[in-house]
């Protein structure tokens, strides 16, 4: 086990990851890796001074816009990093002059990230400059950076320029027009709209000046107000300079540019702030803290993980989810896909479930756009979108389209078939309510959902009638590789599961809450002849399960595809489909990620059927191997370290586990720069706590049954459960 703690120029520490070189060609990736943030917004880690072909980004929880016809996305706001200096004529950047010492540090305990350098500009002046910033957890419309600077060889003549940059594009496209601009007495001011959305945001910055005789002024650049100030700074004489930025929209208040001056007001020194925000971190981490002794890389890369986590996931508001990229990067446009409610959910559930709540709140409260999308597929109830940004309609793209001049546009069918997340949905749903036992939430939005998505596939099941027996065909399990497909056992099992849990929960509700369940009944139209058809799909549905292997068959025909030896296409560097083209994967009994192997997982958590240590031990046999785990999608190893874990096949359990906990971290699929693996992350947290925690939640109890990595001395971590916390503190044994 490598616990080096060192690697590709990042270094580990318990609590912080520090790269000790800049490396331009990781510019993107880097500007991931090091993003910071407040459930309210994320920063992508892009430095304040600019770089040649930066991406910075600020992504602000629900502010969705269009690119007119095309997309929706997430839109990339105002910047408010900018902070540009300029030494005895000489513009401060690190593609000029020479980097005589770097460091750049996220401190994940107090949520701060700092960069220190020693730079020696082209005409060989030497400056030292010491950065810090962090995006309040304590308030989360207050971020602030603090810039120290020191001459190093001689007095030096400096101009600074603080700004907000209202010019932010979304690669090439700016969703925001100026509205106006000014200055207060304490600062400077921007208001801008989003152009189709019209989501309005007001942003406002101060800055104070220590160390030297410096006067602010004010510029004003259409959409770029900027704070000026001249200095003279003597050489090793450290100058300080602390700008704070206030920021709202329009989703929270119904003035936000106001709002924005009045919080910049009131605002106390930036040293009271960062006090607050740093006990606001502290109190998150009493709750979600993993701690591991004997692995220093892997303690590091699961609070890394639980921080990217932490810092996206709203506090204060329900209307929102958690991107598959987070609030971090650009991939997948902002959109919200089933990674939230399996991958991401269980560790909020158990550690901080007030946020598990507001999560599943947003499905609730995009419920009429799952039901805008039944009825325009022709079918009932809620089909929830595959991919969902603000109103919960589906905004998966249809086309990906090429990026040579001559290729052809590839139809992304997930849209139409990736129809699972109904399920997933309630599932979700379900195990937060046994987690916490609120049943007033499950009252007024879980019934809900659970009942109207069971509708939706009451209408979408086919009755075979040569069969007797009901099917969903043509559609997309979780192995991506296989795109029409009929009776997917994930899909056909979990639909099975849905229904069971939609006639219970009615049930309980008409004994709990009669007059909540009077209101449903007549709203969703529950008559007892659907009640009947419910129970009659339960015992109906087929599940292509053969109890003499115990395999279970992924799809109908699955086995009769050709098949395939992973090993004979290594070494290599790419997907399998990739490498096969769509067709050609389609066509094997190759996948992208546990599919069958998900849903053992799945219902493992209970001891569902079709679980047990034989079914499992003969369906990981068959389909692990035949898993592109490496090259398909993130959303895999960290589910097949749990089975792994399971299984007692521990250096398994370990590699895939890390595979999962470095992925951005050392950019292991190469893509870290379209932002954070959101589900990864989620998995790192059950991999290790219900991994190698070996946790069971069947009972009144979580109990744990450990297999601890080799070298892990100790693992330790708290679970919320009925009311009470739950504290583990696990050794090896002896
Ligand atoms: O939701 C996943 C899917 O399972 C695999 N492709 C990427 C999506 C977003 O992470």
């Amino acid at each position: 086990m490598d616990t080096t703690g060192c690697s590709h120029h990042l270094s580990y520490a318990d609590w912080s990851l520090s790269e000790t070189q800049f490396d331009p060609n990781q510019l993107h990736s880097r500007e991931t890796v090091f993003t910071i943030g407040n459930g309210y917004l994320g920063t992508r880690g892009s430095f304040e001074e600019g770089y040649p072909h930066a991406l910075p980004a600020t992504f602000i929880r629900g502010v969705y816009d269009e690119v007119p016809i095309v997309y929706t996305e997430l839109a990339n706001c105002p910047d408010w990093l900018s902070f540009t200096i300029t030494a005895d004529g000489e513009r401060f950047r690190l593609d000029r002059g020479e980097i005589l010492s770097y460091e750049r540090q996220l401190d994940l305990h107090w949520g701060i990230l700092n960069r220190r350098v020693r730079w020696r500009s082209p005409n060989g002046k030497t400056l030292d400059l010491d950065f810090q910033r962090f995006a309040s957890l304590a308030d989360e419309h207050v971020l602030g950076i603090r810039c120290q600077l020191t001459p190093v060889d001689c007095d030096s003549l400096i101009e600074i320029q603080a700004s907000i940059n209202g010019y932010p594009e979304n690669q090439g496209f700016d969703h925001w027009e100026w509205l106006d601009q000014g200055k207060t007495d304490r600062g400077i001011w921007l208001q801008v709209h989003t152009r189709t959305s019209r989501i309005e945001l007001g942003m406002a910055s101060g800055m104070t000046v220590s160390g030297a005789e410096a006067l602010l002024q004010v510029t004003s650049v259409p959409g770029y107000p900027t704070l000026t100030t001249t200095f003279l700074a003597a050489v090793e004489k450290t100058v300080t300079l602390e700008k704070v930025v206030t920021v709202f929209t329009s989703r929270e208040v119904e003035a936000p540019v106001q709002a924005a001056q009045v919080k910049l007001a009131q605002l106390p020194a930036y040293s009271v702030l960062l006090t607050a925000h740093e006990q606001a971190w502290d109190e998150i981490w009493q709750k979600s803290d993993v701690v591991v002794e004997g692995d220093t890389k892997a303690q590091l890369a699961i609070r890394y993980n639980l921080f990217q986590l932490l810092i996206s996931a709203s506090r204060h508001d329900k209307r929102v989810s958690i991107p598959a990229k987070t609030l971090s990067g650009f991939g997948y446009r902002g959109h919200i896909f089933w990674d939230t409610e399996i991958f991401i959910l269980p560790f909020f559930t158990f550690t901080q479930p007030e946020i598990a709540r507001n999560l599943l709140t947003y499905r609730c409260h995009t419920l009429n756009g799952a039901r805008r999308k039944a009825a325009f597929y022709g079918y009932k109830g809620a089909m929830f979108a595959w991919e969902s940004a603000d109103t919960g309609d589906e905004v998966t793209p249809r086309w990906a389209l090429p990026n040579q001049p001559y290729g052809e546009e590839v139809r992304i069918w997930c849209r139409d078939r990736e129809i699972h997340i109904s399920s997933d949905i309630a599932y979700a749903v379900w195990y937060y309510w046994q987690a916490t036992g609120d049943d007033e939430w499950m009252r007024d939005c879980g019934a809900e959902i659970i009942l109207d998505t069971a509708i939706f596939w009451m209408s979408r099941v086919e009755w075979n009638t040569q069969q007797e027996r009901y099917e969903i065909r043509e559609v997309i399990g979780a192995d991506e590789y296989h795109e029409q497909v009929n009776n997917n056992a994930l899909t056909n099992r979990m639909v099975q599961w849905h229904l069971e849990k939609a006639i219970y929960v009615f049930d309980w509700l008409s004994n709990r809450f009669a007059d909540r369940a009077a209101e449903l009944k007549q709203k969703l139209h529950l008559t007892s002849e659907r009640c009947r058809r419910c129970q009659d799909i339960v015992t109906n549905l087929w599940i292509p399960y053969d109890p003499t292997t115990r395999l279970i068959e992924q799809f109908e025909g699955f086995f009769n595809l050709e098949d395939i030896n992973l090993d004979d296409y290594e070494p290599r560097t790419r997907s399998m489909q990739a490498l096969l083209s769509i067709d050609g994967a389609n066509k094997r009994q190759v996948l992208k990620q546990p599919d069958v192997l998900m849903l053992l997982y799945l219902m493992r958590g209970v001891g569902e059927f079709p679980y047990s240590q034989e079914v499992l031990l003969k369906n990981w046999g068959y389909y692990a191997p035949r898993t592109d785990i490496t090259y398909g999608s993130s959303l895999g190893p960290a589910i097949h370290s749990i089975l792994a874990s399971d299984l007692g096949a521990s250096a398994e359990a370990y590699e895939r586990f890390m595979q999962a906990a470095l992925v951005d971290l050392e950019d292991v699929r190469g893509n870290a720069a379209d932002g954070i693996h959101g589900a990864s992350a989620g998995g790192v947290w059950q991999a290790v706590v219900l991994g190698f925690g070996g946790i069971h939640l069947a009972g009144d109890e979580p109990v744990a049954n450990p297999h601890l990595p080799s070298g892990w001395m100790r693992l330790h971590f708290k679970l919320h459960w009925h009311g009470k916390w739950h504290e583990f503190d696990l050794r090896p044994i002896s």
